[in-house]
């Protein structure tokens, strides 16, 4: 299967996270890659990584980095592909830091950031499935079907819960 999604991430500490990425691909049939790579640790070694994703098809870049998190910055610098950044916790105020370095890009270099941890993690797959979906009618009716299921997952949570005591 080609990877048409690269996940990159600062540190393997960052795994646990950033596996929902990957799951949530999983479930759409969606092949992806993942790699540890530092912006600021292995910058030579990040921009080796985007080039040959780049190379070898891949569409949407997720990145994934707690912290100075400048990982998604680095590697929309380097490309024009869509880059999604997730911010993990781990530094000050619960990923408030990563927050603001994945979100604050200058203009021009746009990173589409997602929320903090694990839902953040799910989302940018979610969101790299939506803009793979504009060429793939198969993806877009999945994403559909996807929309029904949690619509009916609401209320089935709804009718599940114990609402009044007489
Ligand atoms: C960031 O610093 C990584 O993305 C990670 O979230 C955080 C801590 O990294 P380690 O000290 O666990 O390698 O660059």
């Amino acid at each position: 299967m080609v990877s048409q999604v690269l996940i990159l991430m600062g540190s393997a500490s960052d795994w646990d996270v950033m596996r929902e990425t990957g799951n949530e691909l999983d479930k759409f049939g969606v092949g992806w890659q993942a790699h540890v790579t530092s912006a600021h640790r292995s910058p030579q070694r990040t921009a080796d990584l985007v080039k040959q994703g780049e190379q070898d098809g891949v569409k949407v870049f997720v990145c994934g980095a707690g912290m100075a998190a400048h990982l998604a910055g680095a590697v929309a610098a380097m490309t024009t592909r869509p880059v999604i950044g997730v911010p993990l916790s781990g530094g000050i105020s619960d990923g408030l830091d990563a927050l603001l370095s994945t979100v604050q890009m200058p203009g021009g270099v746009p990173v589409a950031t997602v929320a903090v941890g694990k839902a953040g993690a799910r989302n940018a797959a979610m969101l790299a499935v939506q803009i793979l979906a504009l060429s793939d009618p198969d993806l877009a009716k999945e994403l559909v079907d996807t929309k029904v299921s949690q619509a009916a997952a609401v209320i089935a949570a709804d009718a599940a819960l114990p609402r009044e005591k007489k």
